[in-house]
């Protein structure tokens, strides 16, 4: 038993707690999370403990072993080396039926000594903990005063090899997390289907992919699945070593990060696909022929709008389907059409749980880049590269073509994300205070703004999200301005930055027959509006965004 004093700022975020390498580099930092997250389940008997492979998580792992060894949990489930995309995770929770996981990752944050680390939690259920828990977990990291840990000078725990051990009354497996993944998409795609896709048949010719690992988790899978079993040559795969700092890169799938690809697709348009990966292997971009750009949002929809065409949805039927707050409603229109639910919840995945446990919806997404299905508790990568690749098997089109006859049949929304990072804390909460007193006020509903007035402000607020199944309600998720016919502002602060604030701006509109038009022109008059309203510039210093998606 080692005495301790509690750290203040072990609050988690969106997604689990992140931070500076060098705040968990503390001593005892780690293991007060990890005893307290073992506190706040006193009855788990078995975990499963994996990560992105990033600069630290190999100590860090130790770190866990050594605090849940001494508390007695009898079975640890641990990835070879550590390293475990997030899905597989999840899936590995599900299928080991164990009562929970401690998840090592930053996701797409950039890693190495100067950059993020995370620590999160995912229940027996296999996705992340909903906030009533974080909050309680919280409360015990201001509460601890003593961790158990091995004694000092205990060698490390070898999991370099697969294979079972124990330690004390602790049963130990070593696995390889792609494995178990990569058989349950087997059992929910048709693999034949995408290997004629890729390899080609009598009639048709290989259709060339590439895949952007980004350095990060992804490399091993992306290697096992895509070359392996379904037939593409290697050279489709690239930044396929998972590296401690992802090679100095910031593993984001989007336009601004995944250059490597963007880039390679643009000189050759003998690509028809282009993918890439976050860190931890739950993001993913979808790029079509010449880096043609597919919205998160978008990519959702058409998934939806083709979920006949992929077995296990065609066979089992699909119930529903759910977006963030802040993600364009193109899904909504799918699920109009097939007279299906569509939920709106707040940024983050924790918040779809509750909705795929109870059979409310089947798929789910969020527009950063993260779509996911009833399939594990987590957003899936390789799931939405493979629904594509399956979808596009089926009908024999490419990525671009797909994407043009989804807006014919249900318009287009038009979606950009402007995000101006590692902001003044106190500048951006002093905007985010004032904006909601503005909106509260409803002062600006009625007002016409835009070329020609092409928009008056019918509604304005915070969102406040009702979480069906519990009953509970969440507030504050996202300071919004609604406008007719169908532009929508909204502002958050990021939760998952580990210095300043993020400021994120969403902007979104729809047209049912102007279905070309440039994204950030189009959305022009949104983005005059709100940084007009919110003052941001003025506040934050800020007058360009330093991502836009
Ligand atoms: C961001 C995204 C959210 C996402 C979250 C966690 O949160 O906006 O949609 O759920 O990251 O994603 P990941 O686990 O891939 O990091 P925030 O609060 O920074 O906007």
């Amino acid at each position: 038993m080692v005495l301790t004093k509690h750290f203040r700022d072990q609050r988690p975020g969106t997604s689990g707690l992140r931070k500076r390498v060098t705040v968990f580099q503390q001593p005892h930092y780690v293991e007060n999370f990890i005893q307290s997250i073992l506190n706040m389940e006193p009855k788990a008997t078995s975990l499963v403990v994996g990560g992105d492979g990033r600069y630290y998580n190999d100590v860090v792992i130790q770190k866990i072993l050594s605090v849940c060894l001494a508390n007695n949990i009898s079975r640890l489930i641990i990835a070879k080396d550590g390293i475990l995309s997030t899905p597989a995770a999840s899936t590995l929770v599900r299928e080991m039926k164990t009562d929970g996981a401690i998840i090592l990752t930053a996701s797409h944050n950039p890693g190495g000594p100067k950059g993020d680390l995370g620590i999160k939690y995912n229940l027996s259920n296999g996705g992340p903990a909903p906030d009533w828990w974080t909050e309680e977990l919280f409360a015990k990291t201001c509460e601890i005063t003593y961790y158990r840990c091995l004694v000092r000078n205990c060698p490390d725990i070898d999991i370099s090899t697969i294979g079972n051990t124990s330690f004390g009354c602790t049963k130990i497996d070593i696995v390889d997390g792609v494995y178990n993944h990569i058989r349950l998409l087997e059992s929910i795609f048709d693999f034949d289907v995408i290997r004629d896709l890729l390899v080609g048949t009598n009639e048709t010719k290989p259709m060339k992919i590439l895949v952007d690992c980004m350095n990060g988790v992804m490399g091993p899978y992306a290697k096992h699945l895509f070359v392996n079993i379904l037939g593409a040559p290697e050279s489709s795969i690239i930044n396929a070593t998972p590296l401690e700092d992802f090679g100095g890169k910031h593993p984001d799938p989007n336009l601004t990060y995944a250059t490597e690809l963007v880039e390679r697709m643009k000189a050759d348009p003998e690509i028809k696909m282009g993918a890439a990966f976050d860190g931890d292997g739950d993001r993913h971009m979808i790029l079509g022929e010449g880096a043609f750009f597919v919205t998160p949002g978008d990519s959702l929809a058409i998934i939806c709008a083709n979920l006949k065409r992929i077995r296990h949805y065609n066979q089992r039927g699909f119930k529903g389907f759910a977006r963030s707050f802040p993600t364009s409603p193109a899904v909504d229109r799918v699920a109009q059409h097939f007279g299906l639910s569509c939920y709106v919840t707040p940024t983050g995945w924790k918040y779809f749980g509750n909705l795929l446990d109870h059979e409310l919806i089947s798929v789910c997404g969020e527009e950063s880049f993260g779509i996911g299905s009833e399939h594990i508790r987590e957003k899936d990568g390789l799931w939405a590269v493979l629904a594509w690749l399956n979808v596009m098997g089926y009908f024999s089109r490419g990525v671009k073509s797909m994407t043009s006859e989804h807006w014919r049949q249900f318009g287009r929304d038009y979606f950009c994300r402007y995000d101006y990072e590692e902001c003044d804390s106190k500048a951006s909460d002093k905007m985010m205070s004032e904006l909601n007193r503005l909106l509260a006020k409803k002062s600006l509903v009625g007002k016409k703004f835009g070329h020609q007035d092409r928009y008056k402000v019918s509604e304005t607020g915070d969102y406040n999200y009702h979480d069906p199944v519990e009953r509970t309600f969440t507030l504050n998720h996202g300071s919004y301005i609604k406008c007719v016919p169908n532009g929508k502002i909204v502002f958050r602060l990021s939760g998952t930055g580990s210095t300043g604030a993020t400021v994120r701006l969403y902007l979104t509109d729809f047209s049912r027959d102007k279905l070309d038009e440039d994204p950030q022109e189009f959305l022009k008059d949104l983005l005059d509006f709100a940084l007009s309203v919110s003052k941001l510039a003025e506040f934050t210093g800020r007058t360009e965004p330093t991502v836009i998606t």
